[in-house]
């Protein structure tokens, strides 16, 4: 059975934790899917940055939501806008990032996730749309995290499309960061009405990356992403375990 690694975000202050004590967290939502779909999910620690090795342990890099990415990384200076930042989750997951897909290791981007493997890649980001785009979409919803609010339009022949089966999508909307200049070994696959980058993807090894958050919503998208997601996972493991022909 794969196991998948994910990323998780730092808590301070959590209720029931002694005072001044930082946690490392990660919502069921990804765990269950994860879980649902067929593979182990395993939690990276949010604490720094890893030895590249712990890869050789796992079959797929599942990248989370949660703070901006610092701009320092894709080379621009903060703006006002700019979020909370965390290095600690900066430094642990653009370095794996980046080394799951010269393995060409399946890997799935969520929200920051999406955002994480484009810098990762060499790309860069809005850091903060409502200052730098004008635009009647709110992709910030106020609505529970289950609901879709806004349309994105799938890129016809992309995986994302094959997965999804449809070239349409209602989706939840959570963030305030998006995808800029596109590193160049992805491409959009998908865009909201205002222009912005829904999803990248890559062409060779799974390597996918939404915006949203489907692991909230119980469409039949989040089922088919989820074992799309598993199955490259499984197919991985047994290629890179299958014994070397002498
Ligand atoms: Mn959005």
């Amino acid at each position: 059975m794969p196991v998948v690694a994910l990323s998780a975000r730092n808590m301070d202050g959590l209720p029931g934790i002694k005072a001044g004590m930082t946690s490392a967290l990660l919502t069921h939502d990804y765990l269950l899917r994860v879980r649902e779909a067929g593979a182990i999910p395993v939690m990276l620690p949010p604490i720094g940055e890893l030895p590249l090795t712990i890869l050789d342990r796992v079959d797929g890099l599942l990248l989370t939501g949660g703070e901006d990415v610092d701009p320092a990384r894709f080379g621009q200076s903060p703006s006002l806008h700019l979020g909370d930042v965390d290095p600690r989750r900066d430094a642990l997951e653009l370095g794996l990032a980046a080394e799951a897909v010269s393995r060409g290791m399946p890997v799935l981007g969520i929200c920051r996730g999406v955002q994480l493997l484009n810098v990762a890649l060499g790309g860069t980001l809005v850091q903060d749309l409502p200052s730098e785009l004008a635009s009647e979409v709110s992709h910030r919803q106020q609505e529970p995290s289950t609901q879709g609010t806004h349309g994105v339009a799938l890129v016809p022949g992309s995986r994302l499309a094959e997965i999804a089966g449809t070239d349409h999508l209602e989706v939840n909307s959570f963030h305030h960061q998006a995808v800029k200049a596109i590193a160049g070994p992805l491409r959009a696959s998908a865009h909201a009405e205002d222009g912005v980058v829904e999803a990248l993807e890559g062409s060779k090894a799974f390597l996918l990356g939404v915006q949203w958050h489907p692991e909230c919503q119980d469409g039949l998208f989040t089922g088919r992403l989820f074992k799309a997601f598993v199955e490259a996972c499984r197919v991985y493991a047994r290629e890179r375990r299958a014994p070397s022909a002498v």
